[in-house]
């Protein structure tokens, strides 16, 4: 099965296969079968009728269980259909489209097919090496129809994105608290609400986070990381406008291994007029968090705001030349029709995508997750 059914049948799951893979007996099959149990349950060893009532308990509630993790995974899945639902009408409709105008496939078919992926933002050297391998694979496998190759496209899409790497996507957190994740990217990418998002959600899963100004440049960003620390119920270490935000950090640290503090996030400024006064400033950050804690950073994670395309990809090219970028964080992907930009950045800048925004509420932070990027991309070709 090819990766395009398979992802298929992961989320476009029929509801009503759903409810009869839940309901094996139906009521009257069921009411019997606790009769039955009832009464030869009356010549049997009663530890064996408690055993079977726990049996039945622990049943129950794996069940529930299992109900709960498929209904997250399908209000996530939703996140993804509601978040690219720009690029799947600018992108996926046009390959439709083209599917339709063409059924056999020609040279016109491949030119007009190149264009919809440079459109989508993918990344001109990723739409010809893609381009290449679709052209080999329809060659050797003798593809005929533009139907069938919409699959093959998929499929592709999707190896450029694993491409024999090991995908992670997982933040590494420190055996040792605090988990110290680094926050960097340009002016108005999405830092402060991502850093409020992130802490959301690490707050509901127990963890005790706090949050550091490490911006003092721009007039009201540490009064504006404060309030989000407020609201999400996080704890806040900032310094007055202005402040060197190393000794803000330092500070923060100090005060985070003081109150066992789980997750310290950082905010920074992103001004990059400057190449080496940024770089001067992440080294001389990097070195005061070394300092109070060996191993940290843990995480330096690069925000760049998706509706800025290729801009973006520049910015993370830039930002790895002089600092150790661990994942990337693509927000504002709901503003755009150019959803391929993940697969470019994966081919181009080579860091992983760890969350991506789809929207402006708390929950449209997601980790990312390449099968519902795709299933969100390809939903109305499945
Ligand atoms: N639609 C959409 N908007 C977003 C997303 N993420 C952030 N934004 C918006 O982008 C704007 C800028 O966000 P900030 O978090 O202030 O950006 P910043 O990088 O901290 O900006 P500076 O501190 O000025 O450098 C805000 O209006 C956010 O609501 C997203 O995933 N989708
Ligand atoms: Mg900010």
């Amino acid at each position: 099965m090819g990766l395009f059914n398979k992802i298929k049948n992961m989320f476009a799951k029929d509801k009503s296969d759903e409810s009869n893979v839940v309901a094996v007996l139906d009521e009257g099959e069921e009411e019997r079968f606790e009769e039955i149990v009832e009464e030869t349950s009356k010549e049997i060893d009663p530890s064996l009728k408690k055993e079977y009532k726990k049996h039945k308990e622990k049943v129950k509630k794996d069940e529930e269980k299992e109900l709960e993790e498929e209904k997250k995974l399908q209000e996530e899945v939703k996140v993804y259909e509601k978040g690219l639902t720009k690029s799947r009408e600018g992108f996926v409709s046009k390959l439709a489209n083209l599917t339709n105008k063409y059924h056999k496939i020609t040279e016109e078919y491949f030119d007009e097919l190149e264009e919809i992926l440079i459109m989508a933002d993918i990344g001109v050297d990723t739409v010809i090496s893609f381009m290449d391998r679709l052209r080999k694979r329809v060659k050797h496998e003798n593809i005929e129809s533009t139907e069938y190759l919409k699959e093959i496209i998929v499929d592709e899409l999707f190896i450029i994105y694993v491409n024999d790497s090991v995908i992670v996507n997982k933040i590494n957190f420190s055996e040792k608290k605090p988990t110290v994740i680094l926050f960097v990217g340009v002016n108005g990418v999405g830092k402060t609400t991502t850093i409020a998002k992130l802490a959301n959600k690490m707050i509901d899963e127990g963890k005790k986070v706090k949050l550091v100004a490490g911006d003092t440049f721009r007039a009201g960003a540490t009064r504006q990381l404060e309030e989000w620390a407020n609201r999400v119920g996080a704890s806040f270490f900032g310094k007055e406008e202005g402040a060197d935000p190393s000794s803000v950090i330092y500070d923060g640290l100090t005060e985070a291994l003081e109150d066992d503090t789980d997750v310290v996030m950082i905010d920074t400024a992103g001004r990059l007029q400057n190449k080496v006064n940024l770089m001067n400033e992440l080294e001389k950050i990097n070195r005061v968090i070394g300092k109070l804690i060996p191993d940290a950073p843990h995480e330096v994670l690069l925000v760049i705001d998706a509706t800025t395309g290729q801009n973006g990809i520049s910015q993370a090219v830039a930002f790895k030349e002089i600092t150790n970028i661990t994942g990337i964080v693509l927000t504002k992907l709901d503003g755009t029709a150019k959803g391929g930009i993940v697969l470019a950045i994966k081919e181009q800048v080579g860091i992983p995508v760890k969350y991506i925004g789809l929207g402006e509420r708390k929950e449209d932070l997601q980790v990312f997750d390449i099968e519902k990027y795709i299933y969100g991309l390809f939903k109305d070709m499945m």
